[in-house]
């Protein structure tokens, strides 16, 4: 008798017709065979993987992706829940019985003289209550491979499905490539995303945005918890206490960086439990406890060095488990490293670009792609919390919500309850990244940065997000910080990355109740002499100018949060509307 499972599989095979099926079980060997596979397999005249510098970089290879697809694309991405006000105007939305006829189209016989590969995986440690079953299929070898280091790959996953048809279902097909026929189509409510014509990252790697944000956080709305785009971190103290956080910051705008920090502060100590996606459960005695339901990063490459962050760059030259991807980043051909803006401060002088070119020092461009990003092994951080894989999780005590922004929002403050702190998420603008495939540096709305990630109406996300004041006995305290503040020369005023853990000191001072804090209109701000910036050379005057609120800025901000908060008309909650009245009376 076949299991569920497998007539579905048996279902995406009479409708694709690949030429070969291959169910991954997650092994080393496996791995190790089809790296070997992709060195040999081309695609666009060249291999799918080229193995680099092993001495430097262990288990490391290269992945070029086509020019035309190299970050998500928000504007093919659609909601297709079968009411359209469900959806939201955060969402693009088309009717779910349109949405697979289109799709259905795309796929009919889209893998023929290709192998389709089976991906068993689980989204979250298999001992974990919250862990959830899910299958991709896909014909693309790179995504295949990437999946193994993101997410759990095999036989576990396939025992815990057993005979049920209670799994998600991702189907993928990288097609032709080309961006007049890329959809990325989800169905929420029936536990399925339908992807087609680009190879590339939250597009293709289904069992992250796609399901781990998109869908779960439907889910999370159904069934009471939630699901964010967050870190999650403990941050040990010289007396070896931990106290546990949850980091929000939009696309490319420093989560990976939080996550891996090595804090300039001594006797502070940063461990790692989750870079980019968090689910949140009320635990047994009602805290909240969280989960980082992926196994890998997939971060962004320029930027990350040394000084930025060493851990990442440890991370990097690691090898226990095999292998780590690196895309559209630059090769430096004296070396066969990769190479990417930020890695070395000289720039190499033999480089091939992202797109395949020798690179033209003179010419100003940049060698790698601004959303390049390597896929490593969560297992190769040298700073993994041991207790990243209790299946409980970890309890909360603070969030941290940011944004990227060169005005208007000041380096750090608090906000005075679980509702303010909600309120405070809900009116985040950040500058747009190249994680993104439309205009980058343009200012917009980024709830809690999950705009291009809730899976339903906004207006209703927040109303869930407010409910948790019910639903748990304690909440955790939450923050606001902006660590791209800049001066009137256009430099970043707070020097950001590593010194960060001086902006984590203070919170859990706050946490702990050791000091008081200092209140303006926009909440709890630190009082100087409570910020420890030993051995950092910054003035005063700069550091007022960080905490500053300004009357000006706000008066600009506050219309173009109306605006966002408008368009969700009766599904915003009152108390949101109440809390923009108040803030709007305090600038006027
Ligand atoms: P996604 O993976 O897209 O969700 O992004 P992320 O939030 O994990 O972004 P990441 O930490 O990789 O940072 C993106 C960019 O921001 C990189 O180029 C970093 O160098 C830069 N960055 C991170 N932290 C800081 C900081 O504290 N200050 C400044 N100035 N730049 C930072
Ligand atoms: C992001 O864009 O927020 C990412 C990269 O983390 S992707 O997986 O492509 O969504
Ligand atoms: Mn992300």
């Amino acid at each position: 008798m076949k299991t569920q499972l497998q007539k579905w599989v048996d279902e995406q095979v009479a409708i694709m017709q690949p030429d070969k099926i291959y169910w991954m079980n997650g092994s080393d060997e496996e791995a190790r065979e089809l790296v070997n596979l992709a060195e040999e397999e081309k695609r666009d005249g060249h291999p799918i993987l080229k193995k680099l510098n092993d001495k430097n970089f262990q288990g490391s290879y290269y992945h070029r992706s086509n020019t035309n697809d190299v970050a998500r694309t928000e504007h093919l991405t659609f909601i297709c829940l079968p009411n359209k006000e469900d959806a939201g105007p955060n969402n693009n939305w088309m009717d779910p019985k349109d949405a697979k006829e289109k799709m259905g189209n795309f796929f009919k016989g889209c893998m023929k003289g290709r192998t389709m590969y089976v991906i068993p995986f689980l989204m979250g440690n298999p001992k974990s209550p919250y862990s959830k079953n899910c299958v991709q299929v896909t014909d693309s070898l790179y995504v295949a491979l990437s999946m193994r280091i993101m997410t759990r790959v095999g036989t576990a996953a396939i025992e815990k499905i057993g005979d049920s048809n209670d799994f998600f279902k991702g189907v993928h097909s990288v097609g032709d490539i080309n961006p007049e026929r890329r959809f990325i189509m989800h169905f929420p409510h029936e536990n399925m995303v339908l992807s087609f014509g680009s190879g590339y990252g939250g597009n293709a790697l289904l069992g992250k945005k796609c399901y781990s944000l998109r869908t779960a956080s439907y889910l999370g709305y159904q069934e009471g918890w939630l699901a964010e785009h967050m870190i999650i971190i403990a941050v040990e103290d010289p007396k070896g206490k931990r106290t546990y956080f949850l980091g929000s910051f939009p696309s490319a705008c420093g989560k990976t960086n939080l996550a891996l920090l090595n804090p300039v502060i001594k006797g502070y100590k940063v461990w790692t439990l989750g870079d980019d996606i968090a689910w949140i459960n009320v635990g047994p005695d009602g805290k909240l406890y969280a989960i980082n339901p992926e196994m890998g990063f997939f971060g962004v490459a320029p930027g990350t060095g040394e000084n930025t962050n060493p851990i990442m760059i440890e991370t990097l030259k690691n090898n226990k488990f095999f292998p780590t991807l690196y895309t559209n980043t630059a090769i430096d051909n004296d070396t066969n490293n990769p190479w990417w803006e930020g890695l070395t401060e000289e720039v190499p002088e033999n480089l091939t670009n992202w797109q395949g070119e020798k690179h033209d020092k003179a010419s100003g461009k940049v060698a790698a792609h601004g959303n390049s990003r390597f896929t490593v092994s969560a297992y190769n951080c040298p700073t993994l919390a041991e207790e990243f894989d209790n299946p409980l999780g970890v309890p909360i005590s603070g969030i941290i919500f940011g944004g990227r922004r060169k005005s208007t929002i000041p380096l750090v403050y608090e906000s005075s309850n679980w509702q303010h702190g909600v309120f405070t998420a809900s009116i985040i603008g950040s500058e747009t990244t190249a994680a993104s495939s439309s205009a980058t540096g343009v200012v917009r709305r980024d709830p809690m940065s999950m705009l291009p990630f809730c899976g339903y109406n906004m207006g209703d996300y927040f109303k869930h997000w407010l409910s948790f004041e019910k639903r748990a006995k304690t909440l955790p305290k939450i923050f606001m910080v902006n660590w791209f503040r800049k001066d009137e020369d256009g430099k970043f005023m707070w020097p950001g990355f590593r010194d960060n853990s001086r902006i984590l000191k203070w919170m859990i001072d706050r946490i702990e109740g050791k000091v008081s804090a200092q209140e303006k209109e926009l909440g709890l701000f630190p009082k100087l002499e409570d910020l420890d910036l030993s051995n950092l050379d910054i003035s005063d005057k700069i550091m007022e100018k960080l905490l500053h609120v300004s009357k000006e800025e706000w008066q600009k901000e506050i219309p173009m949060i109306e605006e966002f908060y408008t368009k969700f008309g009766d599904r915003m909650p009152q108390e949101l509307k109440n809390q923009l009245d108040n803030l709007r009376k305090k600038f006027a």
